[in-house]
């Protein structure tokens, strides 16, 4: 079958600067072209191909909203069809990218001091150096501001104890953003170098989701982190949080590439697939389920446009990101499970890519910030009563 087509039932292609079309079909080509002819392998395998990283780097992809230190300088919507395109080859690859660019390029831009961003942004930038992001414990998923990971000063240090878990390229992140509260009870940023003393990490097997991606557990005991390694321009829960703006928002544009690839997949199997000596594409059932997906796909690419073009305009509100992610996500998912119905038993093994992506969806319907947290964040915006208990 034909890899891609692509989704724009509103020409929406016509909304988009030429700019913003190059870089998104230099991207797809090389996802076409490099990615996915080894992500069913890696998929089986449980592995995420390392070496692909510093291509990424060499594309622009990493930190491309950022000015200087090596980054692109593009605008929210060319990152944003970026992030669509990788997760049209998998949720993994769009991972990698959304936690190097929003997860660790960001804080260290946005909260850095000068010398940390000299040292460590063209490093990430280029993929020379890999960085993860640790908010999330064990015992603290969706409530990050009761976190128990600790840095205390001691010296010419700060000490961090504590477990961070489910942390994408924890085990191979030469530079960890770790989020740990002082004897203030504030919550501060700290980088945490690879190979530091009482830094250790696990990687976590088992996963029937984001299986081309590595998931870790950081471990820190006594981990002694230079006084200049603190974030110093942030302080409180709005630190880690601001982050996720970032990400969510490349979350939101990159499920609408994994509902796209899904779809394209799907059709193009219901058109070919006879049964009842007809295409089972004639049949009006599986056309509702068609024309649900590919209405919903434009709907979900008309609210994350619009959310590129405020956040350009310095206009999005993380409320607005939050209706976003929720949305495609959540849209995305049900067209992964969709297109996977009507691929039959076909659906289900890995010569096609729909169980690849449904399977991973449930993943980033739960990361940054699960559907229901989304909606209780949208409610609390629109009602003015926390559902959180503050
Ligand atoms: P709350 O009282 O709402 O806020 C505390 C402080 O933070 C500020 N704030 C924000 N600032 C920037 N951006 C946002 N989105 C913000 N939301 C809140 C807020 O103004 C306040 O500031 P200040 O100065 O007044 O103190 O805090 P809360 O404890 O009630 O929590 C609210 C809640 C539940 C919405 C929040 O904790 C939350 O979003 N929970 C979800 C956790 C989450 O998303 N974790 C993601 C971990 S990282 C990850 O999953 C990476 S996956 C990577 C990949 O592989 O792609
Ligand atoms: P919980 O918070 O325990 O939630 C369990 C259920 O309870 C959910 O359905 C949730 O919606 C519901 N719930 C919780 N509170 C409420 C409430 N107040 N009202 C209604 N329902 C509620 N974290 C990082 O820090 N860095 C990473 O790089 C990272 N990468 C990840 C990669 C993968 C593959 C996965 C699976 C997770 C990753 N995470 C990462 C963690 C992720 O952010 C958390 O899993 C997520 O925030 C949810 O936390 P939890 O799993 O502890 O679920």
């Amino acid at each position: 079958m034909e890899k891609f087509r692509s989704v724009d039932y509103y020409e929406i292609e016509d909304l988009l600067s030429e700019d913003e079309r190059m870089v998104r079909d230099a991207i797809r080509d090389w996802v076409e072209a490099e990615f996915l002819p080894l992500v069913a392998e890696h998929h089986r395998a449980g592995t995420f191909p390392v070496e692909l990283i510093p291509k990424l780097g060499e594309m622009g992809v990493f930190g491309a909203t950022l000015r200087g230190y090596g980054c692109a300088g593009l605008n929210n919507v060319a990152y944003g069809l970026i992030m669509q395109e990788l997760e049209r080859g998998d949720s993994g690859l769009r991972s990698a990218a959304s936690v190097q660019s929003g997860l660790v390029m960001y804080p260290i831009s946005a909260y850095g001091a000068e010398a940390q961003k000299e040292r460590w942004l063209p490093e990430l930038a280029s993929g020379r150096k890999v960085g993860c992001f640790g908010l999330t414990e064990p015992d603290h998923g969706s409530d990050p501001g009761a976190m128990k990971t600790r840095a205390r000063r001691k010296g010419d240090a700060f000490v961090l104890n504590g477990t961070k878990l489910w942390i994408t390229n924890g085990s191979i992140a030469d530079v960890a953003v770790i989020w740990a509260k002082e004897d203030d009870g504030e919550i501060y940023g700290y980088l945490v170098e690879r190979g530091t003393p009482g830094f250790s990490t696990l990687d976590i097997h088992g996963k029937f989701s984001m299986r081309a991606s590595i998931t870790s557990e950081l471990s820190f005991q006594d981990c002694h982190v230079p006084l200049e390694n603190k974030l110093p321009g942030v302080k409180g829960l709005r630190g880690p949080l601001g982050c996720l703006n970032q990400a969510r928002y490349g979350i939101a544009w990159g499920a609408v590439g994994a509902a796209m690839a899904s779809y394209d997949w799907a059709l193009q199997y219901a058109q070919q697939r006879v049964q009842f000596g007809r295409p089972i594409a004639s049949f009006q059932l599986v056309q509702r389920k068609l024309v649900w997906m590919v209405t919903e796909i434009t709907k979900a690419q008309l609210l994350c446009l619009q959310l590129g073009r405020l956040k350009d305009a310095g206009k999005a509100r993380p409320q607005q990101v939050s209706m976003a992610k929720m949305n495609n996500v959540q849209m995305a998912l049900d067209t992964a499970r969709m297109a996977r119905d009507i691929l039959g038993a076909a659906g289900i093994v890995d010569e096609h890519p729909v169980i690849r992506h449904m399977l991973n969806l449930e993943t980033v319907n739960t990361y940054e910030g699960t559907h229901d947290i989304h909606t209780l964040i949208i409610g609390r915006d629109i009602t003015g009563f926390s559902a959180f208990g503050d």
